[in-house]
Order: structure tokens, then sequence, then C-alpha cells
């Protein structure tokens, strides 16, 4: 089903109406937000300047830096008191970043959750069971306030207590999941431990995952433990955004269809700047066009992506974004070569005797970069083989090589006894 009209606007009438707004939403933060209008200022372009969409890209970028720099409130176009909610993410380094709504926000954000919900196949007749952690993260509540719009039942469970999950997904028929994808798969091995096969005794057809990349070979693990007819979509969003419901994948699984109306989309090149052409890979850059609060211009998500304009067979019009493919700063630089750890993960789950869970270290010995990788055997009796077990090592690595160009220590380890999340994954540590 589709949920607005604007998810199927020709072209013209949805670049007239993204002019429109990103000029309306410019004029106010250029007279209420003093970083930007130093920002523009010193950039030598007034707000005049911007006569058509192509001009967006005279803009100065924002960036997460500025957030922290006008910590918590100093990038909002209104004052405190008209914020309905506050949300902040927590980085590794520095201050949080603070995020606010005002009524209309959360209307509009609503609205765009309600639109990828049902390109996932959502309807008012699931029971969808929210096992992203309640709180600051935009997650949960984004997608508690979108699904129940369009009258699902929602079951706030959070994320934690998995046992306690898995009794609430049985006895209430959950038909609907939303986590992020790594939760999703251990929430599954945990039922089976139970006795439980989610494929079989569970009713979860959807699965609205998001807020960490799905590749492939993740999505074919998800539809190997929770059954092959589940409908396992992505879903993109960023706090500084707005949260969940920038971007969602249609059931035609052929990209994530951008909520246009609301999010302007450009591919730059990270490191000079310069805006890349439909269908070239790069960082992608997000203008908010319909926020109060809060509505950054030109802000550097750190994603790599690309776009796609060609209408989807799904009837939306909407411009389409590929899978994530790393973040510019997640990128690891060893040995000179440029590793992204979605790469590695590709090579690893098309790897049949091994399971979903993966840990990379990356360190700094004799001056000179290793990287080591701990991978589960998804059989325990593979354990018993000396043999079968170099076998599969020199096949990974022979993989690796051929697709990073890289050589990497696998180090094979039981089923089950890498460390599991709740929440986002965190895969990498970087200790050079
Ligand atoms: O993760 C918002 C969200 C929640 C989106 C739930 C979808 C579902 P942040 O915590 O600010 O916001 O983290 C944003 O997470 O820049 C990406 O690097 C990553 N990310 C989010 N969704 C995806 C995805 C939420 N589907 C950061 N694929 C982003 C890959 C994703 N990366």
């Amino acid at each position: 089903m589709i949920w607005a009209k604007e998810e199927t606007l020709p072209r013209q009438e949805m670049e007239e109406l993204q002019f429109a707004r990103l000029k309306e939403t410019l004029k106010r933060i250029y007279d209420k937000v003093p970083a930007y209008r130093k920002k523009m200022d010193a950039a030598g372009i007034g707000c005049e300047d911007i006569k058509s969409l192509d001009d967006l890209s005279k803009l100065p970028f924002t960036v997460k830096q500025d957030m922290r720099d006008n910590y918590p409130f100093g990038m909002f176009t209104v004052p405190k008191k008209d914020l309905i909610r506050i949300h902040a993410s927590s980085g590794t380094t520095g201050k949080p970043t603070v995020v606010g709504y005002t009524r209309k926000d959360m209307e509009m954000w609503t609205e765009c959750v309600s639109r990828m919900a049902c390109m996932g196949g959502a309807t008012s007749d699931d029971v969808a069971q929210i096992s992203f952690g309640y709180g600051m993260f935009t997650g949960a509540l984004g997608l508690h306030y979108g699904l129940e719009k369009i009258g699902a039942s929602v079951v706030p469970v959070s994320s934690g207590n998995t046992q306690k999950q898995i009794l609430y997904m049985q006895d209430f028929g959950a038909t609907l999941l939303v986590a992020t994808p790594s939760y999703a798969l251990h929430i599954g091995e945990i039922a089976r431990d139970l006795g439980i096969d989610p494929s079989k005794d569970l009713n979860i057809k959807i699965g609205l995952f998001g807020g960490e990349g799905m590749t492939e070979p993740m999505r074919d693990e998800m539809h190997k433990l929770w059954g092959s007819d589940m409908k396992a979509t992505q879903n993109y969003g960023m706090s500084e955004l707005v949260g969940p419901g920038v971007s969602g994948e249609c059931l035609e699984l052929c990209g994530m269809h951008f909520n246009e109306d609301h999010f302007i989309p450009e591919i730059i090149n990270p490191e000079t700047g310069e805006v890349l052409a439909p269908g070239e890979k790069g960082e992608l850059v997000v203008s908010c066009i319909t926020k109060e609060a809060l509505p950054l211009i030109r802000y550097r998500t750190g994603d790599i992506t690309r776009l796609f304009y060609e209408p989807c067979k799904c009837g939306r019009t909407t411009v389409r974004m590929e899978n994530i493919s790393g973040r510019s700063d997640d990128m690891l630089v060893i040995r000179g070569v440029n590793v992204f750890p979605s790469q590695i993960e590709e090579v690893l789950l098309n790897i049949e005797e091994i399971g979903a869970h993966y840990e990379i270290l990356v360190e700094r010995k004799n001056y000179l970069d290793s990287m080591t990788i701990s991978v589960e055997l998804a059989d325990e009796s593979l354990l018993d083989s000396y043999a079968k077990l170099g076998e599969l090592e020199k096949k990974i690595k022979f993989n690796l090589r051929t697709v990073l160009g890289l050589d990497a220590m696998i180090k094979l380890v039981a089923p089950r006894s890498l460390k599991r999340f709740e929440g986002k994954a965190r895969r990498v540590t970087d200790l050079r």
C-alpha cells in the first residue's frame, strides 16, 4: 500500500515543491540561527542567490561539529518552549548530538515513518513488536508513533530481556518485528535455544529493520532463521535529520525510497565536496526542507551510497538510495588499503560454513597494520576436524584477499561464542 500521494508525484512537481520548501526553510534559518548566518555570509551567499534547486550546491555544508559547537540548542530555529520532544545520540567522542521536535515536526516524522512501514508491508492488522531500545535513541519512539498511526497494534517491548520478548511474541501473536538486524538474528537464535523454531512456531511475517546496515547475505540469514516468506526490509534514518523515516525499502527490494518532499538528498565526493551525478557513489548529504525546530541544510551524513531516480515498479516515483556500503569515517585504512566493514561482512556471510556473527580487530604490530577477524562456525561438528578447519580458514583468507586485496588473520571460534548486541552491533575494534 502507498500511504501518501507525495510518494508518487511526477518529478517536475516534486522539484517545484522541494524548491518552494527549501526557499522558505533557508530564509528562516538565516534569520534565526546565527551560526548558519555566519557560514552563509562567510561563503558570500544570500538566500536570494538560490534561484533553483541546482543552486543548492552553492550552500555551505553543515557537519556534526556544528551541532557540537552549538550544544545543546544553538542550531534550533525555535525557542525551547516550542519543543515537545528532545532526543540525543551519543557518539563515541565528544558531546551528544541533541535534536528537538515541535508538534508539527512530530506530525511530519510520524507521517514519514507511516510511509516506510507501509512500504515494508505493514498494515492495520499487524501486531508490531518494537525491539529497539526506548529512550534517547530515535528508533523506538519513531517506529512506535508511525505504526500506531497506520493502526497496527504496537507492543513497546524495547530491547533486552530476550526470553520475555519471545514469550510476548508468542502470546500476543506478533506479526511484525522492529529491531536492528543484528538483534533480530539474536532473538531468533535464543528462540531456537528455547526449542522454538521462529519460522514455524512464531508468526513474524514482516521485519522492519534499520539503525544499522543489513547486507544481502545477512538478509539471507534472516530468512533462514525467520522463514523464507518474511518480508525483511531495510530502513534508514539519522537523529539529526529526524530519526527513522528518511528512507525505506519497498517490497521490490531495490533501494530505499527517500521521503523527498521532506528531505533533499545529494551525493558528494567526500574529499572534494563536489556534487556527483545520479548513480555515482559517494557521501550522502541531506537538506531538511519541512522541519521547524532543526532544519539542517546540506548535512553531511558520512554514509556512503548512491541514488537512482528511475521510478520503481512499486509505483513510487521517489528517488531510491542504495544500501549504505559504509561510513566515510568507519572506513578502515589497513596498510594503505581502504576497507569498509560491510565488504568484509559480504565475504564472510557468503561462506556457508560460518555464521552471521564476526569481530574485526585492527592493531599495529611492529609499525605494520594487522587485521584479525574472529568468525563463528555455523556448526559445532567442524571443531572436531582439524583438516576441515584448516581448509575453511584458507578459503576465508582467499575470498577476503580477492575482494579486499588484503591479508587477514582468521580465528575460527565455536558457534555462539562471540558477543551479541541488543541495539546496534559494534563489530570493529581499532587499537591503532
Ligand atoms: O539510527 C535512526 C534510525 C533508527 C533509522 C531506526 C532506522 C531505524 P542514529 O542513531 O542517529 O539514527 O544513527 C544514524 O546509523 O548515519 C547510519 O550510519 C546508521 N544507519 C541507520 N540506518 C541504517 C541503515 C538512527 N538502514 C546512523 N543502513 C546513520 C545502514 C544505517 N546504516
